[in-house]
C-alpha cells in the first residue's frame, strides 16, 4: 500500500477575486503534490474557500448581496483559475457545506469537555481585514495617528459577549513542541516569531461573536457564531471525514503539510495546535509559510492600481511557464519581486532556450534523419556514461531531497545544471556530423541524449506538467513509467521518437 500524503493549502476569502498571492501558494502545492504522487505517495491534496466571518459579512453588505452569494460568485472564480493552473486537487472545501458546520462544532464539544471553554466578555481591538484580534502592545502607529495591526491593517475597537478558548494553559505544551520539534514551522523566520509569540505570554482567545452571525453556530448557544479562525482551521479535519468517516482520517490525519503564507503562522503555529490538543487530536507533521509576491517591489492592491489577475498571466506567458517561474525565481519562504520583463527573461533562457532547445534539436534531428528511431550501438563512451551519472543524480537524488524541504528554487537550479551539462555534451559529441562518418556513434549519443532528457522531464513533470506530458509523448514513454520510479531504468537504450514539437517556445514582451 502507498504510502498516504496528505498536503493542504490555506483556504482562500473569497470577498474578492484570487490575486497572484492565492496563485503562488496553490501552484506551490501543486507542485509538491505532483512531486509525491510521482514518488508514489497516495497523495489527498485540498484547497478551498473560507466563506464565514465579519470580513465577509462586511464586503456583502458594502456590495448591497449576502455573504452566501459572494461566496458562491467568488468561490467558483477560485475554482476557475484553479482549473486554468492545472491545480490537481483531490478536494476543493468551501466552509458553508453543511458537513463542515456539524465538523467544527464537534470539534468545540471536544474542547468543551476538555475544560478549555468559559463565557466571557471581550473587550479589545480587532482588525476585520485579518479576522484577528490583537493587544494593545502589538499595535503600531498609522501615519494619520491611527492605531493599526502590526499587518498595518486597521483595527477596531471591539467589546462583546464572548466564548473563550484556555489558550493560557498550552503555553508550556507549545513550547515544548517547538523545542522538540525544530522543524515542525518553517521557514526559521516563522518558527521564531512563533516562539517569541508563546514565550511573551499567552491569553485565553475569543472565539465566538455576537454582532453579527455569518458563521458556524455555537452548540447550545445559538445567538453566538464561532469566531471564523475556529472554523476555518477545522477545514483541514472537515475534509479528511472529521468526525463521522474514521476510516479516511485514520488514513490521512494528521496532515503532513500545512503550506501557508507568512502572515498567518501565529493562527497555524500556536491556535490550531493548541485547539487539537485540547480536543485531543494529533498534530499536522509541518507548516511550511512561504514568502509575499511584491508587483516590482510593490504590494499589489487595488487602490495603486496594480492588482495582477494570475488568469491573464496564465494566458499571456502560459500556465507552465508561470507555474515555473514562480518556483524558480524566488526562494521559497522570502518575499519575492517579480516582473513581466523576469518571467520572460527566465522562460526564455532556461526553459526556451538551454532545455526547450535540447530537446527539440536532437528529437527532431532523430525524427527528421533516423526515421525516429534511435538505440545504443555498441559500449558507452566515458562522456556518455558521465552525462548520465549527472543527469540520474540530479534527477533521482538532488532535485527530489530539495523538493521535499521545500528548496524548489534549489532544486531546479540543480536541473538547470544538468539541463547546461547535456547542451555542452551535444556541442561536444556533434552527433549530426556523425551522421556520415560513424553512425553506430551517432545511434549511441542520441540515445544518450534521449535517455538524460527522459529523466529531465520526469523530473520536472510536477512543475510543468503539460510540456513534460508533450515531451513524454513525443519519446514515447509509456503511461506507467513516468514516475520517479521509472528514472533508474537501466534498459532504456532505445526510443522511438513520434511528432516532436517545440513545448516552450520563446516569449516576447508584450508591447
Ligand atoms: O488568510 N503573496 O485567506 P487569504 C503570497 N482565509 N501569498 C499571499 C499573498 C501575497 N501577496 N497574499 C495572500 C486567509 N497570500 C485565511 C486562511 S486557513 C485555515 C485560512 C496567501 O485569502 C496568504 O498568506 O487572505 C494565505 O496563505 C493565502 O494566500 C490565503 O490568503
Amino acid at each position: 500500500m502507498a504510502d498516504p500524503y496528505y498536503l493542504t493549502t490555506a483556504i482562500h476569502y473569497p470577498n474578492g477575486r484570487p490575486h497572484l498571492g492565492h496563485a503562488y501558494e496553490t501552484i506551490a502545492a501543486d507542485v509538491m503534490a505532483r512531486f509525491q504522487r510521482a514518488r508514489g505517495r497516495d497523495v489527498r491534496f485540498q484547497t478551498g474557500t473560507d466563506e464565514h466571518g465579519l470580513k465577509m459579512a462586511q464586503k456583502a453588505r458594502d456590495l448591497g448581496t449576502t455573504p452566501r452569494a459572494l461566496a458562491d460568485e467568488m468561490s467558483g472564480h477560485f475554482r476557475d483559475l484553479f482549473d486554468i493552473l492545472d491545480i490537481s486537487y483531490d478536494r476543493f472545501f468551501r466552509t458553508s457545506e453543511d458537513a463542515h458546520h456539524r465538523a467544527s462544532q464537534t470539534l468545540w464539544q471536544a474542547m468543551e469537555a476538555n475544560g478549555d471553554l468559559y463565557l466571557d466578555r471581550y473587550e479589545g481591538w480587532y482588525s476585520v481585514r485579518d479576522e484577528a484580534y490583537y493587544d494593545e502592545g502589538e499595535l503600531i502607529d498609522g501615519e494619520g495617528g491611527d492605531k493599526l495591526s502590526p499587518q498595518g491593517t486597521p483595527v477596531e475597537w471591539t467589546v462583546e459577549e464572548s466564548w473563550f478558548f484556555r489558550l493560557s494553559r498550552y503555553q508550556e505544551p507549545l513550547l515544548a513542541l517547538y523545542r522538540d520539534n525544530p522543524n515542525w514551522v518553517r521557514p526559521e523566520r516563522s518558527r521564531n516569531e512563533v516562539v517569541r509569540f508563546v514565550e511573551g505570554g499567552l491569553k485565553d482567545l475569543s472565539i465566538s461573536r455576537t454582532s453579527f452571525d455569518w458563521g458556524v453556530k455555537v452548540p447550545g448557544a445559538d445567538d453566538h457564531v464561532m469566531y471564523v479562525w475556529v472554523d476555518a482551521l477545522t477545514n483541514y479535519l472537515t475534509g479528511v471525514g472529521y468526525p463521522d468517516d474514521a476510516d479516511l482520517m485514520a488514513k490521512f490525519w494528521p496532515a503532513d503539510l500545512h503550506l501557508i503564507g507568512k502572515d498567518i503562522v501565529r493562527f497555524h503555529a500556536v491556535y490550531w495546535p493548541a485547539f487539537l490538543m485540547s480536543a485531543g487530536l494529533p498534530l499536522p507533521k509541518a507548516i511550511f509559510a512561504h514568502g509575499f509576491l511584491l508587483n516590482r517591489g510593490q504590494k499589489e492592491s487595488k487602490s495603486l492600481g496594480n492588482v495582477t489577475d494570475p488568469a491573464a498571466l496564465a494566458d499571456q506567458f502560459g500556465v507552465d511557464v508561470l507555474r515555473y517561474f514562480l518556483l524558480r525565481e524566488f526562494s521559497f519562504g522570502q518575499d519575492g519581486t517579480w516582473s513581466p520583463e523576469a518571467i520572460v527573461g527566465r522562460a526564455n533562457a532556461e526553459l526556451a532556450n538551454s532545455f526547450g532547445n535540447l530537446a527539440q534539436r536532437v528529437l527532431s534531428f532523430i525524427a527528421k534523419n533516423c526515421d525516429g528511431r534511435v538505440e545504443v550501438q555498441g559500449d558507452l563512451a566515458d562522456a556518455d556514461t558521465a552525462l548520465l551519472a549527472k543527469v540520474r543524480a540530479t534527477c533521482g537524488t538532488e532535485l527530489p531531497a530539495a523538493f521535499e524541504r521545500l528548496a524548489f528554487a534549489a532544486g531546479l537550479e540543480a536541473w538547470m545544471q544538468a539541463v547546461f551539462a547535456c547542451n555542452a555534451y551535444v556541442d561536444e559529441q556533434a552527433p549530426w556530423a556523425l551522421r556520415k562518418t560513424d553512425p553506430a556513434r551517432m545511434h549511441t549519443v542520441l540515445a544518450t541524449l534521449c535517455d538524460c532528457i527522459r529523466q529531465l522531464t520526469v523530473a520536472i513533470a510536477p512543475v510543468t506538467p503539460t510540456a513534460a506530458g508533450k515531451l513524454m509523448d513525443a519519446l514515447s514513454v509509456p503511461a506507467d513509467s513516468r514516475d520517479y520510479n521509472s528514472l533508474s531504468h537501466e534498459d532504456v537504450t532505445a526510443f522511438i521518437i513520434d511528432k516532436p514539437s517545440p513545448v516552450f517556445p520563446r516569449l516576447e514582451l508584450p508591447a
